[in-house]
């Protein structure tokens, strides 16, 4: 029989009721606090926050972002406070300075590869601050001095392999983590989790499959691809290399991903982990040909090996109604908007 020793949701516990964030007087919710906010999708989520009325504490090792995805307006409004959550007692310092209704937390070691090659880092950064922050909230949570929502970013790298037909996957597939990165995010979740069901912890944990958009690192899919179709075309090559091309990906605007965040903390179930992802997968290769033609190029996609990943999952696509159900999310950009906001960011 199939091990279902992984498998984290539904959870049993204290019931199935909504997490629920606090809402202010005026029904607008209150303070939010973003671990990782100076990041790609940090940024992202402080600016939807902020659209939403929220005021907004955000941590990250650089402090306040100086390039990038927020407006010079957008980032005077929020505080910023420069940490190192590895260190002792920055945890504390960001409650105590955020008193947080919902902490959305975000900061890890993003990128695959570098959690690879430095498992300790990974493990310290993608782990144990969460370990730490969820105690952090108990402690306080016990004592009736702050109860917030806890949205944990996990990532859809936890399914690991599975076969082509059980796509997309549900939540309740298999968790089989491949990288050290996947394994890092099952392990936060596994201690979020028991932080709802032994001491009531508001947690919802996603599980984020790929989000994209201007700002993300070039040393992703879709960022990559399109700067490289942006040079071929401005030096008039004909051959773009890709990595993987047969890889499969489900592709969401980083716009829907942190709307998503915000509806969880609003409207999700505590206990619960959700995918957040399109439900669409397209190969590496189709997506390519989508950037070509969306960049005006004429051009042969070509397989490079320094571009592949050793224990890259073949195809990763989740199902995401229980998102949609429990939260009333519905993503409002596709993959062509996520092309174009990319070559109208790297045509700058
Ligand atoms: O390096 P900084 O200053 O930009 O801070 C990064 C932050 N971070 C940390 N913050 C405090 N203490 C640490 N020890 C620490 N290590 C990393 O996490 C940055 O602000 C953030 C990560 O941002 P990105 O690398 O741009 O990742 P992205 O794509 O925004 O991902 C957000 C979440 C992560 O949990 C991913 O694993 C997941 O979504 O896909």
């Amino acid at each position: 029989a199939r091990s279902r020793s992984m498998q984290m949701s539904p959870v049993t516990g204290p019931g199935r009721e909504k997490a629920e964030v606090a809402m202010s007087a005026g029904g607008t919710p209150t303070r939010a606090l973003v671990t990782g906010a100076a990041g790609f999708a940090g940024q992202w989520l402080c600016r939807d926050l902020l659209r939403h009325g929220w005021t907004v504490t955000g941590t990250s090792r650089s402090g306040e972002p100086d390039t990038g995805i927020l407006e010079p307006g957008e980032r005077a409004r929020v505080t910023w406070m420069r940490q190192d959550l590895l260190e002792p007692d920055a945890v504390d310092r960001a409650l105590d300075t955020a008193k947080p209704d919902a902490i959305f937390h975000l900061a890890a070691v993003s990128f695959v590869p570098t959690a690879g090659s430095d498992p300790m880092r990974a493990f310290d950064t993608n782990c144990g601050v969460a370990v730490r922050l969820l105690d952090e909230v108990r402690r306080r949570r016990v004592v009736g001095a702050l109860d917030p929502v806890v949205v944990c970013i996990g990532s859809g790298e936890q399914y690991g392999r599975h076969a082509d037909v059980a796509m997309p996957l549900g939540e309740d597939a298999e968790c089989r983590p491949a990288t050290l990165y996947a394994a890092t995010k099952m392990a936060q979740e596994v201690f979020a989790l028991e932080a709802f069901r032994g001491d009531g912890v508001r947690v919802t944990c996603t599980r984020s499959f790929n989000h994209s958009g201007p700002g993300q690192a070039r040393a992703f899919v879709l960022p990559g691809l399109v700067q490289r179709a942006v040079e071929a075309r401005r030096e008039g090559r004909a051959r773009v290399s890709i990595g993987n091309g047969h890889s499969v990906r489900d592709f969401l605007h980083v716009e829907d991903a942190v709307r998503a965040y915000v509806l969880l903390a609003e409207h999700g179930v505590a206990g619960e982990t959700y995918n957040v992802s399109s439900g669409e997968g397209v190969s590496v290769q189709d997506v390519a040909g989508e950037v070509f033609r969306a960049a005006g190029l004429q051009a042969e996609a070509v397989g490079d090996a320094s571009l592949r990943r050793a224990h890259d999952v073949p195809v990763l696509i989740g199902r995401n109604d229980k998102l949609r159900a429990d939260t009333g999310w519905t993503p409002h950009r596709s993959r062509a908007d996520i092309i174009s906001d990319l070559l109208h960011a790297a045509s700058r």
